[in-house]
């Protein structure tokens, strides 16, 4: 996919993006720039930290919720960010003069349309669809400063978890054989009593309070499955038009508390509007880039869209839940230079040595060797000759290297292998 942007709104009248038009106005301000991130799905390519965060919080939503075998809920990650006012706003009881709709706030494409600014602009539609149990996960769109913990795209996962009477107070028929006087009369979800400011006038204390419950049970056990049973954290009373009550999570990490989510019980008018009817819910957005950051000691947000190998390899193959510790790259850049050769006539691209051939690498290259990969195999078709081609990453911690003197190392790689290995420079 390509985006491109027309050009500043002030001359153009449309935004393009990929193959659509829009039609700009006075709230156009999104820029080339942020265009250019769209398609990115950073939480999709497989060796990058938010796509480990995000695949071991799926996990622990197959092993939370399953039901003989089938999860009992869906995952969206590749809902596109181009949203309507009305998704990102009024579907979520966002009052028209609410702050986080200002336009030095979000990245408008014009007065009707956006870059989402949270995964929570998809939980209506999704509702309406006839969805009661989901994830959403993608990128969002803020402007707010640059640092080292604020970029202008991060990305989000949201939860919706609804539940009927019978499903959040379960009645076991079996328990009547154990206990005659067991009361088979469930509480009630909804009520018409007086307002208590800590619950909906709509809902019933029991009912809040068993979701309540239910919810930060299964944030802190989250929190506790990525960071271990001994994470400090705290709930903190919060404040958001589509929940009541609503709650923020913080966990201490390295002497600050650090807030990685939100949550709350569903607004009943939400689902009144958009279904299932007859149920409570509850809901939480977190962000990927806090909890990776946290996890895996990443001291920039930036590295997250960072395309270069050094960074990369840290979090290629790796185990789910191996413990990953960021080491710092060198910002001195990478030199790459190719060596390919003909495997002598006992050899082939089965039985060769990588491993040897990777020792010798790093025995002739010494520390400016950041990464040797394979990068292609070749049988000849008439002389039936096998050969391989490396990639051999070079960069120095301390300086940058010259063309000349990367060139003088790869040749002495060459003359070392061909003696050693007995193969052939192509
Ligand atoms: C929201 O975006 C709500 N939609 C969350 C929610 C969903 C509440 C469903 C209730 C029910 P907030 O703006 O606080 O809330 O962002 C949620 C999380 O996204 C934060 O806790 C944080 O982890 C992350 N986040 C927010 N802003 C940034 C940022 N600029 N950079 C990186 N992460 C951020
Ligand atoms: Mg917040």
């Amino acid at each position: 996919h390509k985006y491109n942007y027309s050009t500043a709104a002030k001359s153009m009248p449309t935004v393009k993006i990929n193959s659509t038009e829009f039609i700009s106005d006075d709230y156009t301000n999104v820029t080339p720039k942020i265009i250019s991130y769209l398609g990115r799905n950073l939480h999709l390519q497989n060796d990058n930290p938010l796509s480990i965060v995000r695949q071991r919080i799926v996990q622990y939503f197959y092993k939370s919720f399953t039901h003989r075998g089938k999860p009992t809920f869906s995952v969206y990650d590749n809902l596109s960010p181009i949203v309507s006012t009305k998704q990102n706003f009024d579907d979520l009881l966002i009052p028209v003069d609410h702050p986080s709709r200002a336009k030095s706030d979000c990245y408008y494409i014009n007065k009707d349309m956006l870059l989402r600014a949270h995964m929570t602009a998809h939980q209506s539609e999704l509702l309406r669809s006839g969805l009661n149990n989901f994830l959403m996960i993608g990128d969002v769109y803020r402007r707010d400063e640059i640092d080292s913990t604020h970029f202008p795209v991060f990305h989000q996962l949201d939860v919706v978890r609804s539940q009927r009477k019978e499903q959040l107070f379960p009645n076991h028929p079996d328990l009547d054989i154990f206990e005659p006087t067991f009361d088979k009369e469930r509480p009630h979800l909804f009520t018409n009593t007086i307002t208590d400011p800590t619950k909906q006038s709509c809902h019933t204390l029991e009912a809040t309070k068993l979701m309540e419950a239910q919810l930060k049970n299964h944030l802190i056990g989250l929190v506790q499955v990525l960071f271990g049973d001994d994470i400090k954290y705290r709930w903190v009373d919060a404040y958001f038009p589509f929940t009541h009550p609503s709650w923020e999570l913080e966990i201490y990490y390295e002497n600050n508390w650090l807030e990685v989510l939100g949550c709350g019980i569903v607004r009943n008018e939400i689902l009144a509007n958009a279904g299932p009817n007859n149920t409570i819910a509850y809901a939480f957005g977190l962000g990927l880039e806090r909890l990776a950051m946290a996890l895996y000691k990443i001291p920039d947000i930036r590295l997250m869209w960072s395309q270069d190998s050094g960074f990369l390899t840290q979090f290629q193959n790796k185990e789910l839940n191996a413990k990953i510790t960021y080491k710092p790259v060198s910002v001195y850049p990478q030199c790459t230079n190719d060596i390919s050769f003909w495997l002598p006539e006992n050899i082939t691209i089965d039985t060769f040595m990588s491993n040897d051939f990777y020792d010798l690498v790093r025995d002739i290259g010494g520390d400016i060797i950041e990464q040797v990969k394979l990068k292609d195999k070749f049988i000849h078709p008439k002389t039936k000759k096998h050969s391989l081609c490396f990639s051999i990453v070079y960069r120095h911690l301390e300086r940058t290297l010259t063309q000349a003197e990367v060139n003088k190392i790869h040749k002495d790689i060459e003359n070392a292998i061909v003696s050693a290995f007995n193969v052939v420079i192509r």
